[in-house]
Parts: structure tokens; C-alpha cells; sequence
């Protein structure tokens, strides 16, 4: 990417609108405030068949996890196991109850997650107006915690944009717009309604376990959301509270435009508060959507409660 030649993001998004202030001073979660008691039986009368799904993507999968380049892959590694015992050296319980032990290391954005509202910012302010040196040694303001803390409670809507266009899953670079969503879900006979959790599948993330890696990361770019300043408008006019895909970033990789990257993290999460989760797995739930004709559900989604995390994995959680 030619950096001298790309407008910088303050200036892109000059004029956009943020919801700073809206929540009070020391708000954390942003547009999930829209999550009202009312919007949670919104989404518990969607509910029609009691089938369920989860959302996230297998965590540490010997053949490789889709996570964004130079980002390193969650590491499992076992601490205790029968091999302990069958060389001498397991601890020895009273009663000889052994066990297996292991952990884990991930980048908190590796696998399906929630970013907090203070993960990506521009012009040294965060969501909120939060001081972006409030990052530093780990996020002390708007982290990832008080989303969690929270939990989100919600009526889900999946739009289906692949299965509009044709596509098992988008090409590289794709984009669309909400012109693409409001068309896309009216072919699916489903209305976005104020508030909605709006997911989006592009095929992406199902893509990456029948591909060959090397080509699914050869000079990454993803399909994705474009930015418009009516885009922006009709995010905050439709008070969307959390913005759901099965890509890494939730937007084209490079804004065709301007050639800017992570605009819209910056005008809907930072700007309006809108919460992101990430390569969510959706395949299995849109082919059931496509079966039923039910694309409405109950959305419910608790990521980890890490302190001042700018991330946390999640498996969130879909009832029909
Ligand atoms: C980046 O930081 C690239 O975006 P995210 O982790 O939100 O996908």
C-alpha cells in the first residue's frame, strides 16, 4: 500500500458522526446500550423451533486457524498427561485420581471475538474519546471486559450476501454496501429491524478449511462492507448494536476509495460505539436459514472476561 498517497482516517471521517457522550462519560460498550430489556424478548420471541447453533470457529486446530496475517496461530500445548504417570513422573494423589492439564497461547483477535471498543482508534482518541495512551501496557478504558461483564442479548438477523450473489463465498476484495443488505434481505423475505444483531456471511471464513493456505493468505484481501458516508448513517440510524462476520475484519480489507484500511472500525466502532465480532462461522447456520426460510433468531454472545483486553474469544450462541 502506497501510505504517502492515502488520505489520512481524520480527515476521511471529518464530518461522520460518533455517538460519544451519548452513553455518559465513562460508557464502555457503546451501542450495545440499544440492548434493552425490550430488544432481549425481541429477540426471545424470534425464537420459533428451539434449534441451535454455535458461532465460533474450532480453537487450535492442528492443521491451522484462520487468523489475520502476522498474527500467530493459538498454541495448545499439554502440561499433564498419562505420560507423566507412565514415565515416573505424575503426581501422585491420594487415591492415584491422574489427569491431563494444558494451555494455551493466542492472540486474544485469533479466533471468533469481540473487539473491544478501544481496539483500534485514529487522531490519538479512542471510542468515547478515550486518550489512546489509556492503551498503553493493556486497554484501562474501554476494553474488552465491560462488553463482557455485559453479555449481549439480542434478535440476530443473518444476511446471507454470498448466497445472494450466487456465490459459495466472495472473491477477494468484493464489496458491498447496506444498498447490498436491504436487497439481499429482501430476496430472503426478512425485514432488518431497528436494534437487529446483524450478521453477515460472505463464505470467507467456511472458504479457508477447503483451501489451500498459501493461496487463501497469498496478498491477503477479504470481501467485505465498504465504506460510504450513508453506510455510517444508516448504522446509527438503525442503532445496530454489534456488527457480526465470517471475515477477520469486518470490512473490505483496503477501502477501494481511498485505500485507507480499517475505516469502518473507525467510524462504527470507534466513532459509534458499534460492537464487532469476527470470524464467526456461519455456513452451517445460513444453510439451516436457507432451509427454513427463518433468517430471525435469538442471538446471545458472552465473551471472556479478560482485564483490559483489547479482545476475547467468544462462542456465541443462536436459537431458532
Ligand atoms: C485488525 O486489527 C486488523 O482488525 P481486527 O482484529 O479487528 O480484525
Amino acid at each position: 500500500m502506497e501510505q504517502k498517497t492515502v488520505p489520512q482516517i481524520a480527515e476521511l471521517l471529518r464530518d461522520a458522526p460518533k455517538n460519544w457522550g451519548k452513553w455518559g462519560p465513562d460508557d464502555e460498550v457503546g451501542s450495545l446500550n440499544y440492548l434493552t430489556h425490550a430488544e432481549v424478548l425481541r429477540g426471545v420471541q424470534a425464537v420459533r423451533s428451539g434449534k441451535t447453533f454455535t458461532l465460533q470457529i474450532q480453537m487450535a486446530h492442528p492443521e491451522g486457524d484462520p487468523v489475520w496475517p502476522g498474527r500467530m496461530q493459538a498454541c495448545r500445548m499439554n502440561v499433564m498427561d498419562k505420560g507423566h504417570w507412565m514415565c515416573g513422573k505424575g503426581p501422585l494423589f491420594p487415591g492415584l485420581a491422574q489427569y491431563a492439564d494444558d494451555m494455551m497461547i493466542m492472540y486474544l483477535q485469533g479466533s471468533t471475538q469481540y473487539d473491544a471498543l478501544g481496539h483500534v482508534w485514529h487522531d490519538d482518541q479512542l471510542w468515547n474519546g478515550y486518550d489512546a495512551q489509556s492503551t498503553i501496557g493493556g486497554l484501562s478504558k474501554a476494553s474488552v471486559l465491560p462488553i463482557a461483564e455485559r453479555g449481549i442479548v439480542g434478535r440476530g438477523v443473518l444476511v446471507d450476501i454470498a448466497r445472494h450473489r450466487g456465490k459459495a463465498v466472495l472473491d477477494p476484495g468484493e464489496t458491498f454496501t447496506h444498498r447490498d443488505l436491504l436487497d439481499a434481505a429482501d430476496a430472503q423475505d426478512v425485514k432488518i429491524e431497528k436494534r437487529d444483531i446483524l450478521l453477515i456471511r460472505t463464505g470467507w471464513i467456511g472458504s479457508f478449511y477447503q483451501r489451500d493456505k498459501a493461496e487463501f493468505y497469498k496478498d491477503y484481501v477479504e470481501p467485505g462492507l465498504t465504506y460510504s458516508p450513508e453506510l455510517v448513517e444508516w448504522f446509527k440510524d438503525m442503532e445496530i448494536p454489534n456488527l457480526v462476520t465470517d471475515t477477520m475484519a469486518n470490512e473490505v480489507t483496503i477501502d477501494p476509495a481511498s485505500g485507507a484500511a480499517l475505516l469502518l472500525h473507525n467510524a462504527l466502532m470507534r466513532n459509534l460505539g458499534v460492537t464487532l465480532t469476527e470470524i464467526a462461522q456461519l455456513d452451517p447456520l445460513a444453510a439451516d436459514c436457507a432451509d427454513d426460510g427463518q433468517w430471525s433468531f435469538l442471538y446471545a454472545a458472552a465473551p471472556l472476561k479478560i482485564v483490559n483486553g483489547s479482545g476475547a474469544p467468544v462462542n456465541p450462541v443462536v436459537i431458532k
